[in-house]
């Protein structure tokens, strides 16, 4: 299927169904397609693990709040996966196996979230998690802009949740991405709730997807939960923003299964037969079927796959947690090249207080 004929209608692009099966031709998946589909399921099960692991050190209290990325692996690998190197990639914080994806260590990413400034490699052209509700698409449509205007082969990828699509933020990104015909992929990764607000609540209009279109942007429903509908849409979605082709708008339909953070208790405010029937729906579990029918993935190898990523998660946590904490101000030392004189006076006032607290102690 084309892009052309995937619309923005309420019937989400699907090639792998709950079951496992293909329902529509295999994306192109490069000289070892087996490889490739075994990288998507490994980078998934990362995913898992990797959740499971930082909620587990929460309530150590070794961790800070983290929102759950269960259920949602498939949009956050499938969209990444086409990226290449000098690609941008600004998400919030539901897009930690993109991070991955994009080569962000695991190291990093565990001592981000022990509270400490995100020490992202440069050259990953990855930012970190952003909390401030939508803005990282007007970050990656200034990207796109930035790398257009240079000349530089680079796109961006922008990537907010549905409740995000209500701020102002998002309106302005996708206006002046039409407008500018941006090198950018902006994705909703509309997991049914923003917090305790449902998608209702966000817009009377039948998808996120068909809002784009009322801002001149070729715009696709995806099932979020089907990482070849995901990684198919977003490499022709990326072909075309490198050819100067324009902007695309994704939203991938999937279900956050856990709780919004671990501040969070979604038993006061959704139904349980919901979850279930979205966990008959899970992205790891259709792959796995199709791994496994195609005998690309034995029962064995799977569990051995499990355990190596579980021994590499728990060796990078050990070593996240015995880092050194940097300093407060270190923060700005990664806001970019150089400081303005406005963020440098804000410094110089976060160590005057920093010094102030000290001396009330001695
Ligand atoms: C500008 C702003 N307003 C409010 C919040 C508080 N807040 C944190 S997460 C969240 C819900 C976001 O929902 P959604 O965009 O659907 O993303 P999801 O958490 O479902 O991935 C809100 C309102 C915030 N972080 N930033
Ligand atoms: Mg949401």
């Amino acid at each position: 299927m084309t892009t052309q004929q995937i619309d923005a209608s309420l019937v989400p692009y699907q090639l792998l169904n709950e079951e496992g099966q293909l329902v529509g031709p295999m994306p192109d998946l490069g000289p070892s397609p087996s490889e490739t589909l075994l990288g998507f399921y490994r980078a998934m099960s990362q995913a898992r693990i990797f959740s499971n692991k930082i909620i587990a050190l929460q309530r150590q209290g070794r961790a800070t709040t983290f929102g759950s990325l269960l259920g949602q692996e498939a949009t956050a690998v499938g969209l990444a996966v086409p990226l290449q190197p000098q690609d941008w990639l600004a998400t919030s914080y539901r897009e930690i196996a993109s991070h991955i994806v994009k080569g962000v260590p695991l190291t990093t990413l565990i001592y981000s979230f022990r509270g400490f400034t995100p020490t992202y490699p440069r050259e990953t052209h990855c930012f970190p998690i952003q909390i401030v509700i939508g803005t990282q698409m007007l970050h990656a449509v200034g990207l796109a802009m930035g790398a257009k205007l240079s000349g530089d082969p680079a796109v961006a990828v922008g990537v907010c949740g549905d409740g995000a699509t209500s701020e102002g933020d998002f309106n302005e990104a996708l206006n002046f991405a039409g407008v500018f015909q941006a090198p950018v992929i902006l994705v909703v990764q509309n997991n049914g709730w923003a917090i305790s607000v449902p998608r209702h609540r966000q817009s009377a209009a039948p998808s996120f997807a068909a809002r784009g279109l009322g801002f001149g942007i070729p715009s696709h429903l995806v099932d979020g939960n089907d990482i070849l509908a995901v990684y198919d849409v977003m490499l022709q979605a990326v072909e075309r923003a490198r050819s100067g082709a324009g902007p695309t708008l994704i939203e991938t339909l999937t279900y956050r299964i856990g709780a919004h953070t671990t501040a969070d208790d979604p038993t006061r405010y959704r139904d349980a037969q919901e979850v279930a029937s979205w966990q008959g729906k899970d992205p790891i579990t259709r792959l796995r079927r199709l791994l496994f029918a195609q005998e690309i993935l034995t029962e064995a190898q799977d569990q051995e796959m499990q355990r190596e990523l579980e021994d590499e998660i728990n060796q990078a946590a050990s070593e996240a947690l015995a880092m050194p904490p940097n300093a407060p101000d270190a923060f700005f030392d990664w806001m970019g090249e150089g400081l303005s004189p406005r963020l440098q006076a804000q410094r110089e006032d976060l160590l005057h207080y920093m010094r102030q607290r000290q001396d009330g102690r001695e």
